[in-house]
Parts: C-alpha cells; sequence; structure tokens
C-alpha cells in the first residue's frame, strides 16, 4: 500500500512524543485539499451535506448535525487507510449500534471500503467463518471479544456504546476530512451474509448502484423529505436498518432518533416528536401490546412501514383501529433490497406486500418449470432490476443457482400476484423460519444437534410466536435431554437456538421417507400462540 500507514499493535498515544513516528501520529500534515473523486454512493448520501448545520441523528438525547457526522465519517475513512485499508477491501464491523457504528458504514463508503456489518449476536465459531469467506482485511469488534475473534486477520475495537475503543483511538487520531475514493455504480459497497438452506452463510454482493437505486426508489414512493424525523429502532447490521432506514434518511436530507435497540417505552417517548417509524411486525405488536399507544400519540406521524417478516392482516387492523394509521407493508431481501411496496396513496391493503417497485420487474414462475404463471396462481417471486445483488461472493455455483442468466433472482418465496398487481406472499420455497425479523434456517441448527453426542436425527421447525411472529422449534430423536441439546448449543447465536426441544421417539415421514415438516409444525402449533 504505497503512501499508506500500515497497522501496527495499539499503543495509549498519551504516553508517547507526537514526533514518535507511530501510526497514532500518521494523519496527513500537509494542507493540500483531499482528492475528490467520484463516488456513486458518497456523492448522493454524503456530499450535498457536507456543511450542513442541520440535524441528523438524535442520540440519547444528544443531538448530531450533519457536517459533524460526516466529519467523524471522514475520520473512519482515514483510519481504514491508516489500518492498511485500500478500496475493494473487506472490513467487518461486528458492533453495538451507535452514531460511531454508523459513521464507520459512511467512513466505508468514502474510502472505498466493502462494509460487513454482523450481528452481534454471532458466535466466535460463526463469525470466523464470514472472516475467512470474506477474506477481510480488518474487523472491527467489542474489546470484550478481541482476543476471541482474532485469527489471522487484524481486528481493532469499538465499544458497544461506541464511546471507547481502539479504532475510536486511531480515529481520533486521525483528520476529519478525508480523500473520496473512486467507485463507480458497479463497484461493491457492501457484503452482507445471509444464511444458505444447506452449508454456511454466502455473502451477497451489493454495489453502489443496489443500494442507491433503492434508497431514491423508495424516498420517492415514501415522500421522504429534510422535514422527516425518522425513529431508528432496528439494529444496523441488516439490509432493514442500514440501507433502508439510514440511505433514505441521508439521500432526503432528513433526521433520525437513533435508539440501541426497540424500546416500547423509547419508542412511546419518540413518537410525538417523530414523522415515521420503520420496523419488524414486533415493533407493532409490542407497541400494540401497550395501552399508551393511541391516536393522539401518533397523531405527528405520517407513515408506519413494516417489513422483513409476514404482518398479521390482524395486526395490520389493530393498529389502524387504535391509531387511525395504515401500516405501509413492503417487501425485500439482503439479496435484493426492497422489491416491492405498498403504494403511499391508495390502498395499503392488510396481508398483502403491494406492488412492485417502479423499477422493479416481477415474475410469479413455477417452481419447477420457471414458467411464468397467470395472476391468481402461487409460484416463486423473480425479481430483476437494479435493486438485484451481483450474486454470492466467491460462490459462482450458487450464484448460477439463484440468478438467472437474464438477470431474474429467484427469491423462493411462495406468492400469488393478483391482477390488479398486489403480491401475497403465501409461504417460502426454502426451508426458512424468521424469528423477530431474523432468519434461522433449520438445516444449520439441525447440522448441530445431530453432531451432539447421542442424538440419532433431528427436525427444527419454525412455529407461531406471539410476540416474534416464530418460534425455532426442535425434534429430537436420541439418548438425549432436552437440556442436553441445549447446552449443546452454545456455539449457535442464541437466536437461533431452540425455545423448545422435544425428544420424540420418531420423526413423521410420508412414504418417500422424508419428514413431513408440517405435520411437526402442526402439532406443535399451540405451543407459543400466547
Ligand atoms: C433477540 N432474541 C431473539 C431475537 N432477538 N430470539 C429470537 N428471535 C429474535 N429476533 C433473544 C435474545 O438472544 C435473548 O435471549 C432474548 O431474545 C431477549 O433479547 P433482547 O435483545 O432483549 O431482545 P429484543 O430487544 O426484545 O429483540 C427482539 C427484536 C429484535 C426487537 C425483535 O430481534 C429486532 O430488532 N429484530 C429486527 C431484526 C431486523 O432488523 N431484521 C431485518 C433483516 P435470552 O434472554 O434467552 O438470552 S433485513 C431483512 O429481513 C430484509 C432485507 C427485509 O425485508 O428487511
Ligand atoms: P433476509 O434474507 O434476511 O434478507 O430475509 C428476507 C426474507 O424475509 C424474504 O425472503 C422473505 O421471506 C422475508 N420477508 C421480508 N419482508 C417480508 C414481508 N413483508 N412479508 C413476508 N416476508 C417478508
Amino acid at each position: 500500500m504505497p503512501g499508506r500507514a500500515k497497522m501496527r499493535p495499539m499503543h495509549d498515544h498519551t504516553d508517547h512524543p507526537p514526533d514518535c513516528g507511530c501510526h497514532l501520529h500518521a494523519a496527513p500534515q500537509d494542507d493540500t485539499p483531499p482528492r475528490m473523486a467520484p463516488n456513486t454512493l458518497f456523492d448522493a448520501l454524503f456530499a450535498p451535506h457536507m456543511d450542513s448545520a442541520a440535524p441528523f441523528l438524535e442520540w440519547r438525547g444528544r443531538r448530531i448535525g450533519y457536517a459533524k457526522f460526516l466529519r467523524l465519517a471522514a475520520r473512519a475513512a482515514n483510519a481504514y487507510a491508516a489500518a492498511g485499508l485500500d478500496a475493494g477491501d473487506r472490513v467487518i464491523v461486528q458492533a453495538g449500534k451507535s452514531p460511531t457504528a454508523l459513521a464507520l458504514y459512511a467512513g466505508a463508503v468514502q474510502a472505498g471500503v466493502v462494509y460487513l456489518p454482523l450481528n452481534p449476536a454471532y458466535t466466535a465459531g460463526e463469525v470466523a467463518h464470514f472472516r475467512e469467506d470474506s477474506g477481510a482485511r480488518l474487523l472491527i469488534c467489542d474489546p470484550a471479544s478481541e482476543q476471541v475473534l482474532a485469527g489471522g486477520c487484524p481486528v481493532l475495537t469499538l465499544a458497544a456504546d461506541g464511546d471507547s475503543g481502539s479504532f475510536l483511538e486511531l480515529m481520533s487520531t486521525q483528520e476529519d476530512v478525508a480523500a473520496v475514493a473512486e467507485r463507480g455504480p458497479d463497484d461493491l459497497a457492501a457484503l452482507l451474509y445471509t444464511s444458505g438452506t444447506t452449508g454456511r452463510s454466502k455473502g451477497a454482493m451489493l454495489t453502489h448502484r443496489n443500494l442507491l437505486s433503492n434508497a431514491e426508489t423508495l424516498r420517492d414512493l415514501w415522500r421522504f423529505s429534510a422535514a422527516d424525523r425518522l425513529i431508528h429502532a432496528l439494529p444496523i447490521f441488516h439490509t432493514h436498518g442500514l440501507f433502508v432506514a439510514t440511505n433514505i434518511t441521508l439521500l432526503a436530507g432528513g433526521n433520525m432518533i437513533l435508539l440501541p435497540k426497540f424500546d416500547a417505552d423509547a419508542v412511546v417517548d419518540a413518537l410525538p416528536r417523530a414523522t415515521a417509524m420503520m420496523g419488524v411486525p414486533t415493533f407493532y405488536t409490542r407497541l400494540l401490546d401497550d395501552d399508551r399507544l393511541d391516536r393522539a400519540l401518533a397523531a405527528d406521524m405520517r407513515l408506519f412501514i413494516s417489513g422483513s417478516a409476514p404482518l398479521l392482516a390482524e395486526t395490520h387492523d389493530r393498529f389502524t383501529a387504535r391509531t387511525g394509521h395504515r401500516i405501509l407493508e413492503r417487501y425485500g431481501m439482503t439479496e435484493t433490497n426492497m422489491s416491492t411496496s405498498n403504494p403511499y396513496d391508495g390502498d395499503r391493503r392488510a396481508g398483502t406486500v403491494g406492488l412492485p417497485l417502479p423499477d422493479v420487474e416481477l415474475k410469479i414462475r413455477h417452481p419447477e418449470t420457471g414458467a411464468d404463471l397467470p395472476p391468481g396462481e402461487i409460484g416463486i417471486i423473480e425479481v430483476r432490476g437494479p435493486n438485484v445483488f451481483q450474486g454470492y461472493w466467491n460462490m459462482p455455483g450458487k450464484t448460477a443457482e439463484e440468478l438467472r442468466p437474464d438477470g431474474f433472482f429467484i427469491t423462493g418465496d411462495l406468492a400469488v400476484q393478483g391482477a390488479d398487481g398486489y403480491v401475497t406472499i403465501v409461504g417460502r420455497a426454502r426451508d426458512l423460519i424468521i424469528s423477530g425479523g431474523l432468519n434461522v434456517y433449520p438445516k444449520e441448527v439441525e447440522e448441530a444437534i445431530d453432531a451432539l453426542p447421542g442424538v440419532v436425527e433431528s427436525a427444527v421447525i419454525g412455529v407461531p410466536h406471539a410476540d416474534m411472529g416464530e418460534a425455532v422449534v426442535a425434534a429430537v430423536v436420541g439418548d438425549v435431554t432436552p437440556e442436553a441439546v441445549m447446552a449443546g448449543l452454545t456455539g449457535l447465536a442464541r437466536y437461533k437456538q431452540p425455545r423448545h426441544v422435544e425428544i420424540v421417539p420418531e420423526l413423521p415421514r410420508n412414504t418417500m421417507g422424508k419428514v413431513q415438516k408440517a405435520a411437526l409444525r402442526e402439532a406443535h402449533a399451540r405451543l407459543f400462540a400466547g
């Protein structure tokens, strides 16, 4: 990396002289303005706000303006360079939610570094896969996990509250203006890992065009403007909280009440100051469980959006009855960003995910033959458009299985489209559980259970759960106890671990010998139904 400081072990810069030559003092000293090259996302999302005093974030009662946030992002961009990263290199960020963590994303865009965010709930074993598969040049994680997560890749830290850590230290020694790396529409902006039905997670390659086109389309469709203040209670390691919420706000010049996580008290407190909220269905069911939710509380809101998991029509209707607002439900995937949305004006139809976005082509196709199906018939949703990813990182075989040569992506979601264009999701061709908006692939959990001593075989299913939408349940055959199974699954993130384990004499099978998961789901349907 010519002309760039290589990363060295961190040490405290308060106890050594400013001329020691270490990387902590490696900030550029000359007055030459940094180079500003074309960069698709930076130019659209950040450049218009560089000198803006307008608010961008409210965080723990503190206001952070656009210019201030973007100076933090520039420090992050410089810190990536100081750590030896070049445009195109991957950085893994497994951090808590904070303005600093958000600036790490913005800084990556500016530096041309490919951003790879991870759920802090992932265990060391799970992170090792992402690190090795992505070939990341740097991993940023909580200081408490530094030792556990290190493994051939340099590690710097950011504490959960974003207020300390060795990467923040490195940022603090950097200039608050930074060069803008040249990045075109087809360059990668992010690598988001999404679980596969078999094997390990796959990295979905998302370009600057993928992210920008979707943000532009949704800003226009959902009428986001500088007057908006969005309640942001989602995690920032997924498409929903990171791209949909954040990119649209940046593009519109609006601002966000950034909450560390969903908390009904905090949302109730924020509603009178906000204009919009994005959430997973669990947000809405939890709000409905709160007596303080009423018309007066939501009187100044103009938009409630739901996605990532099915919103029950009943929740939709109850929300309208209580607040007078029709929730706007939309549908997306890590690989596609958003693909459909109910209309802003017009019929926000409960139980449907609305219409294809203006720049997205959507087909309902036969699961086996791939033939186009007429309105009213159930098939698999396929989508094509500027929102669709470029394929799975280092997995041309998997990419070819799911991304057709003509650009249509086979989502694996089963749906029916009405003659009026509205899409209703009726199921999934993929064996997938969505719990509180987080995906759990039964196969991954079954493999972990089957590897335990005494286990003969297992079947993992999703059953209705009043709070999370679906809950993970395991039926296990073998000489083992439910407690031993649970104790053996600590290598999996907690949200993937079963909420209920049942030891059964055998798994129900059809005449072909295939496990009948539908029968298992039926048998356990009332377990958590509330
Ligand atoms: C936390 N826990 C969970 C989940 N979250 N268990 C199952 N499913 C979950 N989603 C576990 C914790 O490990 C803990 O277990 C216990 O529940 C309580 O943890 P806590 O952190 O207090 O939970 P919470 O704050 O109540 O979180 C629930 C939540 C959260 C609000 C639903 O998971 C959330 O914000 N989900 C949104 C996810 C999201 O953004 N998805 C978008 C993906 P224990 O107590 O036993 O230790 S992007 C996407 O899907 C596409 C592109 C799209 O269309 O948007
Ligand atoms: P992910 O792989 O985490 O991006 O999750 C994407 C999956 O979430 C989709 O394939 C759908 O199965 C599901 N999903 C997203 N939005 C909705 C929605 N509004 N209704 C039903 N399922 C949804």
